[in-house]
């Protein structure tokens, strides 16, 4: 079963919006397999935006992930990773259309409240940057039967 990496970014942990991320993917009918509040070294934030560090906004990013608590999770289902993207919205909150989280919760490009896997290429290297195998559930529910 296809997973993705998902992360409350700090404004989203600070602004109390866990529980209704989480809520959401659950509703949708995803099943989360890992989940840890953590905070994000410079190191690894680094590596985990490495595509942007040409970009000039990469300080930023790196400062604000790194700013405060981060709610990292794996979560699993049918066509995953795209679905989170759309459920996430645009990236910048401007043209992110209302239903999609970025579109409810957030205003500016550089506090956009979540982190989602761009492909499957990435999904594999974020799991693997963030999770260790062992932090990983697989398990069935019966719920399931009704949505897949
Ligand atoms: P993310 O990686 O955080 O899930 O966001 P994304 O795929 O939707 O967007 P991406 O292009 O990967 O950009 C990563 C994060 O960099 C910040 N950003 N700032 N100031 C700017 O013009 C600018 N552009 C991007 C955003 O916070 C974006 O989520
Ligand atoms: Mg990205």
């Amino acid at each position: 079963m296809e997973r993705t990496f998902l992360m409350v970014k700090p404004d989203g942990v600070q602004r109390n919006l866990i529980g209704e991320i989480v809520a959401r993917f659950e509703k949708k009918g995803f099943q989360l397999v890992g989940g840890k509040l953590m905070l994000i070294t410079r190191e690894l934030a680094e590596q985990h935006y490495g595509e942007h560090k040409e970009r000039p906004f990469f300080g930023e990013l790196v400062d604000f992930i790194t700013s405060g608590p981060v709610f990292a999770m794996v979560w699993e289902g049918e066509n995953v990773i795209a679905t989170a993207r759309l459920m996430m919205g645009a990236t910048n909150p401007k043209e992110s259309a209302p239903g999609t989280i970025r579109g409810d919760y957030a205003v500016t490009v550089g506090k956009n409240i979540i982190h989602g896997s761009d492909s499957p290429e990435s999904a594999v290297r974020e799991i693997g940057l963030f999770f260790k195998e062992e932090e990983l559930v697989s398990y069935t529910k019966l719920i399931n039967e009704w949505t897949n």
